[in-house]
């Protein structure tokens, strides 16, 4: 009895302990991601959000581009089918616009592997709080690719909250309460009906007692002729039940289409990575596991007609920024970037027609806390990101580098 008592108080404090854990956790699993699917899948860049403080109904645009990279890992199923998402912590905002190159995005899409795309998503706020929103990328077979995330605050009642869809033949429906009755009623019938046919034989002799009155040879007793005639009833009447709600559904909405499960058919855009005028190509890059620092010996071909530096590298949705070009775009607030993170060895410009080879070292605690150094544990522990190279107009190139590191212990 007080062994009962003990283990019951243990279980009750290890699900607590549970709890209370949870009540303070804010990520959402993207950290567990092997890096080398973080970084050389879907390398997102230049994501912004419209607003961050917003009201019941008010609509947050969140704009950005990816590049696909082309060093996809061999072991991630190539992305045939992807779609993408936007992660929230239950139905706090509802979707109602979706964008890939500036086409309306309905269903999923392949994409091109080095393909270059820009997204618009459109979020209407649904319920109050502070959440962190991502947009995320989910690829068919291989799983989600987090962007980078943002908190955004609503405010206001969720009682106001209105959702009005406008439907083919005209009529405006309120998407919140629309049909819920229906759905309701379904369900418990099922519900009902089916807990109904459970218990109908769940008092009887279940298990070890069956299996003895059957051993035993009373297997009549088991099954009954009542028990026949409600089962071949059931048999009967739910399909015509079914089939019956189908026929009054069928008529009283007859112009209904099914859901859609094409794929959508969109073209990357013209190539803004790796465009041709600024080429990087590294020959070597090492992690230093005590500097938490990724060196890399790159390079630098500039066919541009303006010298150019090398402003920002970003890798698994962290940002180094060099800040002597002071060229990119800096989000304070944002804790995935090293605002003083990057350092090029020749800090002069590459000048037009030269080319150089550099070390740029991609320095910061981050490589850590977002346990991206897990990456020359990896099978496959190949770097990937993109690096943004500045010239004096502010014109940026973009080149996405992919190579295998090599860690330095100490
Ligand atoms: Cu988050």
């Amino acid at each position: 009895m007080l062994n009962i008592k003990k283990l019951i108080t243990v279980t009750l404090w290890a699900l607590s302990c549970l709890m209370a854990s949870q009540n303070s956790a804010y990520a959402h699993g993207e950290k567990a991601l092997e890096p080398f699917i973080r970084m050389r899948t879907i390398q997102w860049y230049d994501v912004r959000w419209s607003q961050e403080q917003l009201k019941i109904n008010d609509e947050v645009v969140i704009t950005g581009k990816f590049h696909v990279a082309e060093d996809w890992p061999r072991s991630v199923p190539k992305p045939d089918a992807t779609y993408l998402n936007v992660s929230t912590p239950g139905p706090v905002f509802i979707r109602t616009e979706r964008y890939l190159n500036g086409q309306p995005w309905v269903s999923s899409a392949a994409l091109k592997l080095g393909g270059d795309y820009d997204f618009k998503i459109v979020l209407k706020a649904r319920l109050p709080g502070r959440f962190h929103i991502h947009p995320f990328f989910n690829l068919h077979d291989a799983g989600s690719v987090m962007g980078p995330g943002h908190w955004l605050e609503i405010a206001g009642d969720s009682a106001l909250f209105s959702n009005p869809v406008k439907t083919l033949n005209g009529d405006v429906v309120d998407m919140e309460s629309y049909g819920f009755a229906n759905g309701v009623s379904w369900h418990v019938f099922w519900i009902v009906l089916g807990s109904a046919w459970l218990l109908w034989w769940v008092r009887r002799p279940l298990f070890i007692p069956r299996y003895k009155m059957l051993q035993a040879g009373n297997e009549d007793a088991l099954i009954t002729s009542l028990d026949k005639t409600i089962a071949k009833a059931i048999l009967v009447v739910v399909p015509m039940f079914v089939l019956g709600a189908y026929a009054m559904t069928d008529s009283q909405y007859p112009n209904a289409i099914p859901l859609q499960a094409a794929l959508d058919q969109i073209e990357p855009l013209t190539p803004e990575v790796n465009n041709g005028l600024v080429q990087v190509k590294v020959k070597r890059s090492e992690y230093h596991v005590p500097g938490r620092a990724m060196i890399l010996t790159a390079q630098i071909h500039n066919l541009s007609d303006q010298p150019v530096q090398v402003g920002e590298f970003a890798s698994g949705n962290l940002r180094f920024i060099n800040n002597t070009v002071g060229m990119a775009y800096q989000d304070h607030g944002d804790p995935l970037v090293a605002q003083t993170g990057l350092k090029v060895d020749s800090p002069d410009p590459i000048q037009p027609g030269e080319t150089r080879t550099v070390q740029i070292e991609a320095a910061d605690s981050l490589w850590e806390t977002e346990q991206l150094d897990g990456l020359f544990r990896d099978a496959d522990s190949r770097l990937g990101g993109l690096l943004f190279l500045y010239d004096a107009t502010g014109k940026r190139y973009v080149a996405s580098v992919a190579t295998a590191v090599i860690p330095q212990f100490n």
